[in-house]
C-alpha cells in the first residue's frame, strides 16, 4: 500500500489558488466543436432513432477508447451484506443502512454503501419508497456526517486536513469532518434520501494504483495494468456507482426509478461518466467537474488535458494522454459526454471563483448539449450566455445550470438548486 502521496492533494486543495493556466478569455483559441448530431459516416442525425442506435454508441464508444476506457463488460458475482438498519438514526429523522458489497469471494473487494432515508411524521422510511442521491465521496463515508454509528472506511485514504485523515486512515477523528459537502438533514427535509461510497473502496485516488482497488479483477493473466484503452480510475469509480445502483435497485425502500447520481470535481467527472453509461441513473448531476468532466477542453482555459493527465496519470485511460497539448485533435468534445445523458435530465453547477474548472466551459458543455434533448422535444438551456452568479437556469429544462458564489466545493446552496431540479423532474413540485 501507498504510505504517502502529497502531489495530489497539494494541487486539490490549491484550486483556490490560482494554478498555472489560462484565465484569459481573450486567449481562448478559436475552436470549432465536433460536431454532436453528424455520424462518422457524415450524416446528419435526425430522429431519435438515429440517435439512439448510431449516434449515441459511436460518441459512447469514442469516449470509452480515448478518454475514460473501456468498461469491462464482464459481470462479477456482486454479494450484498446488510451490516447495520436503525429505523430511529439521527435523532429519529432518517432511518440508516449500511451495507457491504462484496466483489471477490476472498471479501478483499468490498465497498461499504451508506443510505440515510428519510422519517417523516415520526414513521420509518420503510413505508413508501424514496428518490435519493447517490455520490461518491473523498475520504470515507464516516465523514460525510457526524454520526458516531457510520462505519470507519478500511481502506487507504490520501492524507487531507479537512478531512482529518492522517496516515492515510479514515479514523474517529474524521467523522464529519466533509459533512459541509454533504447536508444530510437539508436533503431528507425535501424528501430525498442520500446513498454515499468512499471512492478509494473502488480504487485508491493514489498514482501506481493499478495493482489495488478493483482493476485487477478484470485483468487478464499476467496483466499488471490496464491496457490504453481499458477503464483506469475514474473507470472504476464509475463502475463503482453503477454497482451501488444494483444494491439500491433491490432495496423496497428506494425508488430505483429516482436515482440522481451526483458528483462533485473529480467525481463529478466520475458521476458523468457513469451517468452517460448507466442509463438506470435517472438524472445526473455534475458540481464543478471541469476538465475531463462537463467544461469544453477545446477553450484551453484553466486546467488542460497535460496538466491533468500530467497530476493524475492514473485517472484517465493511457490513450487519453494522446491529446496532451492537441485538444484540437480530439474526436470529441465534453458536451457530447453530456449530451449522452439524453433524455434524461442532467445539471451542471459551477463555482465563480472555481476558475481551474472554467466555468464558462462547463456552462457552455451544458449548453452545446442541447441538439440531443432537442431530438427528443425537451427544452434545454436557452442561451449560449452563462447566467449571472446565483441566477440558475434551465431549472424546468432538461439541462439545468447554476454558478454559485465562491470556490471549488459542494455547498448547500448547490443542493438545494439540485434538488429544485429533481423536483421538478421526478414530479415532487408542491
Ligand atoms: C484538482 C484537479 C481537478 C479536480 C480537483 C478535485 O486538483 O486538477 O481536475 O478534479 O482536483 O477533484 O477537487
Amino acid at each position: 500500500m501507498k504510505k504517502t502521496l502529497l502531489l495530489p492533494f497539494l494541487l486539490a486543495s490549491a484550486t483556490v489558488v490560482a494554478q498555472p493556466g489560462n484565465y484569459d478569455e481573450s486567449k481562448v483559441p478559436a475552436y470549432t466543436l465536433p460536431e454532436l448530431l453528424l455520424t462518422s459516416d457524415g450524416k446528419q442525425v435526425k430522429t431519435v432513432k438515429d440517435w439512439e442506435t448510431k449516434r449515441r454508441p459511436e460518441i459512447l464508444e469514442i469516449f470509452s477508447e480515448q478518454v475514460f476506457g473501456q468498461t469491462p463488460t464482464k459481470k462479477l458475482p456482486v454479494r450484498f451484506e446488510v451490516t447495520d438498519l436503525d429505523k430511529n438514526a439521527l435523532g429519529g429523522k432518517a432511518t440508516r443502512k449500511q451495507i457491504t458489497a462484496y466483489f471477490s469471494a476472498d471479501g478483499k473487494h468490498k465497498m461499504d454503501i451508506l443510505l440515510y432515508l428519510p422519517n417523516r411524521n415520526g414513521e420509518s422510511a420503510t413505508i413508501k419508497p424514496v428518490p435519493v442521491f447517490l455520490g461518491l465521496n473523498f475520504a470515507g463515508n464516516q465523514t460525510i456526517h457526524a454520526d458516531p454509528a457510520i462505519r470507519l472506511t478500511q481502506s487507504w485514504v490520501g492524507n487531507r486536513d479537512d478531512a482529518g485523515i492522517t496516515e492515510n486512515r479514515g479514523s474517529e477523528k474524521s467523522r464529519g469532518k466533509m459533512a459541509g459537502r454533504w447536508p444530510v438533514e437539508q436533503i431528507l427535509a425535501r424528501g430525498y434520501g442520500v446513498v454515499t461510497v468512499f471512492c478509494g473502496d473502488l480504487q485508491p485516488d493514489h498514482p501506481d494504483n493499478y495493482g489495488e482497488g478493483i482493476l485487477p479483477l478484470f485483468y487478464k493473466k499476467g496483466q499488471t495494468q490496464p491496457a490504453l484503452n481499458e477503464m483506469a480510475t475514474i473507470g472504476a469509480w464509475a463502475w463503482g456507482l453503477s454497482r451501488a445502483l444494483d444494491y439500491l435497485k433491490t432495496d423496497k425502500d428506494v425508488n430505483a426509478s429516482q436515482v440522481a447520481v451526483i458528483g462533485h470535481s473529480r467525481l463529478g467527472k466520475a458521476a458523468l461518466w457513469a451517468g452517460a453509461q448507466d442509463e438506470r441513473f435517472a438524472l445526473v448531476v455534475s458540481n464543478d467537474s471541469g476538465e475531463g468532466g462537463a467544461a469544453i477542453t477545446r477553450r484551453e482555459y484553466g486546467e488542460q488535458i497535460e496538466r491533468i493527465n500530467t497530476s493524475f496519470p492514473y485517472w484517465f485511460a493511457g490513450n487519453y494522454k494522446q491529446y496532451n497539448n492537441r485538444e484540437k485533435e480530439l474526436p470529441m468534445d465534453f458536451h457530447q459526454l453530456i449530451a449522452l445523458v439524453a433524455p434524461r435530465p442532467v445539471y451542471v453547477a459551477s463555482a465563480s471563483e472555481d476558475l481551474w474548472a472554467d466555468p464558462k466551459g462547463e456552462y457552455l458543455g451544458a449548453y452545446h448539449a442541447g441538439p440531443a434533448y432537442q431530438l427528443y422535444g425537451k427544452p434545454t438551456l436557452p442561451t449560449a450566455t452563462p447566467p449571472a452568479i446565483e441566477t440558475p437556469v434551465g431549472q424546468k429544462t432538461w439541462t439545468g445550470y447554476h454558478m454559485r458564489n465562491g470556490k471549488h466545493d459542494i455547498q448547500p446552496y448547490d443542493w438545494a438548486q439540485f434538488m429544485n431540479f429533481a423536483d421538478f423532474h421526478f414530479g415532487r413540485e408542491r
